[in-house]
């Protein structure tokens, strides 16, 4: 017995943007497996003023437009309508918590999301916080909507659902499954393919060795050092990531 598809609902101003990504790629290839599913809900659709508006201008004056309690909320009304199981809600936020590979990990172990793209300066805090989803943001810097966001959720959630492409690596790479504050693993390690030599530069000898042992030895070091150099946040004190003794501090 196949589970049903994880269910994607997304609420948003710009449905047609999901469709031609989703459609590519891995979770183009998850969905024609049964493993997943989308739908996208335009909000505006859902406005019952007489020019679909659903958006204003903001109380206390300011600049942008606030998008309306009421579209959104009859919005998630519907989609949540079309499905019998209950949707984990989550609202795509600068203001939300740092999107980790642990929150990834454990939205994949749900049957259903509703995901609430928002635009414009914001969404009015009532609607929100009648809706209390589970806000999240996908770092530090400024997108003009939460629809990016959404795609980079269900493209990352979705890779992790048994069967989809991605996860038969993951698991078969569960000796790294140790993990960083947020279940980051190590950078990668640098990849060579053909030629040996290029524009002068060479392969490291011990790619081309044949010494299967030392080849994966210096994989691991490689991890580690560029860890060290790109992210030591990865490998912060507290982290969970065990740490080899040849490379404590
Ligand atoms: C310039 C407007 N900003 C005023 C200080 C607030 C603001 C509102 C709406 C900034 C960005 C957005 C639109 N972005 C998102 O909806 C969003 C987002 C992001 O911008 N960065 C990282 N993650 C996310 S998740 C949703």
């Amino acid at each position: 017995m196949s589970p049903r598809p994880t269910r994607f609902d997304v609420l948003t101003l710009f449905p047609e943007v999901f469709e031609p990504v989703l459609a590519s790629s891995i979770t183009g290839r998850a969905r024609e497996a049964g493993l997943i599913e989308w739908h996208t809900h335009d909000i505006r659709r859902h406005a019952t003023n007489r020019h679909s508006k659903a958006d204003d201008r903001p109380f206390g004056g300011g600049p942008g437009m606030v998008m309306m309690c009421q579209p959104l909320w009859d919005c998630a009304a519907h989609a949540e309508a079309l499905d019998d199981r209950p949707a984990h809600r989550v609202l795509l936020t600068p203001q939300g918590a740092p999107l980790r590979q642990a929150t990834v990990e454990r939205l994949a172990r749900l049957p259903r999301m509703l995901l609430i793209a928002g635009h414009y300066e914001g969404i009015d805090e009532r609607v929100i916080r009648r809706l209390a989803p589970e806000e999240i943001s996908v770092g530090d810097f400024v997108l003009s909507g939460g629809e990016i966001p959404a795609l980079a959720l269900i493209d990352a959630v979705a890779r992790l659902i048994p069967g989809a492409l991605g996860h038969e690596d993951s698991a078969s790479n569960d000796s790294f499954s140790a993990a960083g504050p947020g279940g980051e693993r190590l950078l990668d390690c640098p990849h060579y393919t053909r030629p040996r030599v290029w524009e002068g530069m060479e392969v490291p000898e011990v790619l081309v060795s044949g010494d299967h042992a030392k080849v994966e030895a210096w994989r691991l070091e490689e991890m580690v050092k560029r860890t060290r150099e790109r992210r030591p946040d990865l490998l912060a004190p507290d982290s969970r990531l065990p740490v080899p003794k040849e490379h404590q501090p």
